[in-house]
């Protein structure tokens, strides 16, 4: 079939909006008519050429949701007509990762994944003149129509609206996630929450579910504030504001460090400082954000001899097929909000209107409606 997407033909320019070619599913794959995407700045980072496995022409986008068309041969948990959110982490439920309840991060197919291609090794996506095209993080949801593995979609209700739900695909999924799931977050605990964009909002959102008493947002941008404080924020720190260090700044606000912090930048310099202003004998910082090719992370190990603990989520840590349909529940429950952080809507012709929001930090959320 001939479908239309955003192709990204090389990194650092903007996507083209065009006609492709998109193949059948082969076995144990699944034909997904997109109906919205939620823009993240993983889509950003690979685009600008800093994603170590970026590669080009592909079809970016990761945060979708949509309506499954057809089915290959050998499906059996999912059929035309169901309503999917397709899944960068998979869930097999049969891999080593899969039964070890200490990770989400199902291994089933991620070497095809990171190479941009099915688990056959070949791409469903090309050009009208043969080109291949790649597909990204197993899910291209910046194409009207995308071929995922069944084990990479989860099957949710079918009165939740796409426009909402497709941020469950990503964001959502992984600020909630890494307060419930990554860090486990107890009752009346202080938490710093460094970048207050589509994750970090979420991961505030978190901490009020959680129960946290104090939330420490740590933002460039005091644009930010509002919907933080909508979210759950009760303390806010620009670091341009702050006068010497801002780790000791953070330390004193929050009564000798925080009990979680976590970063939502992806900038190494912020990873530090969410560690170090963790409490010292128990602070626990979560790495959330991506960082580019080459960059690292560093300490001094007295921080962790001190007892601070640095560990890192993907996806939140949730189990996709198990754990994203109740978070649509959630959200249709009323238990979590998600509107009022999908700040802009455009059509899929307007995709780079919606990164350069993002970019002046005007947008939370954006999301393409097809
Ligand atoms: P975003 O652009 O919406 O938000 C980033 C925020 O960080 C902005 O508000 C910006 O002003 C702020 N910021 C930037 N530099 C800062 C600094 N030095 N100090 C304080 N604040 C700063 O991005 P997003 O979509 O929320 O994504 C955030 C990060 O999370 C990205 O690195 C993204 O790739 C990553 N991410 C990781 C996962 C995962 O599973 N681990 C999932 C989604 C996104
Ligand atoms: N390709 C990058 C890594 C990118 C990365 O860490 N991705 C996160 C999800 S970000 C979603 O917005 C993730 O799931 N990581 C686990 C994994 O297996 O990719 C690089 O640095 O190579
Ligand atoms: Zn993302």
């Amino acid at each position: 079939m001939r479908t239309t997407a955003a192709v990204a033909l090389e990194a650092g320019k903007p996507m083209e909006i065009m006609e492709v070619n998109l193949d059948g599913p082969k076995a144990g794959e699944v034909l997904v008519e997109i109906k919205a995407t939620g823009l993240c700045h993983t889509d950003d980072f690979t685009l600008s050429g800093a994603d170590p496995e970026g590669a080009f022409p592909a079809i970016l986008g990761h945060e979708g949701a949509g309506v499954v068309v057809e089915v290959g041969p050998g499906v059996t948990s999912l059929a035309v007509g169901d309503h999917v959110i397709p899944l960068y982490t998979p869930e097999c439920r049969e891999c080593e990762y899969c039964l070890n309840p200490k990770t989400n991060l199902c291994q089933a197919i991620r070497s095809t994944q990171g190479q941009g291609v099915m688990p056959d090794g070949t791409s469903r996506f090309s050009m009208l003149d043969g080109t291949p095209i790649l597909h990204y993080m197993g899910c291209s949801t910046f194409s009207n129509h995308t071929v995922l593995p069944e084990i990479a979609l989860a099957k949710v209700r079918k009165d939740a609206p796409f426009d909402k739900i497709c941020y469950i695909g990503c964001g959502v999924t992984t600020g909630i996630g890494a307060v419930m799931n990554t860090a486990k977050v107890e009752i009346g605990s202080r938490g710093v929450v460094f970048g207050l964009g589509g994750i970090g909002l979420n991961v505030i959102q978190g901490l009020r579910l959680a129960g946290a008493d104090q939330i420490v947002g740590v933002d460039l941008n005091p644009a930010k504030v509002e919907m933080a404080t909508r979210f759950g924020m009760t303390d806010f720190v620009n670091p341009k504001d702050v006068k010497g260090s801002l780790v000791d700044h953070l330390v004193e606000l929050t009564g000798g460090g925080a009990d979680y912090s976590f970063d939502a930048t992806g900038n190494v310099q912020v990873m530090r400082d969410a560690l170090e202003c963790a409490h010292k004998g128990w602070g626990e910082s979560v790495i959330i954000g991506v960082a580019p090719a080459g960059a690292e992370i560093s300490t001094r190990p007295f921080q962790l001899v001190t007892g601070r603990v640095w560990r890192g989520t993907a996806f939140g840590g949730a189990r996709g097929r198990t754990d994203v349909p109740k978070i649509v529940d959630w959200y249709m429950d009323g238990k979590i909000e998600i509107d009022p952080m999908i700040t802009h809507t455009m059509p899929l012709e307007d995709i780079n209107k919606g990164f350069d929001l993002m970019h002046s930090g005007e947008s939370i959320r954006s999301v393409v409606m097809y």
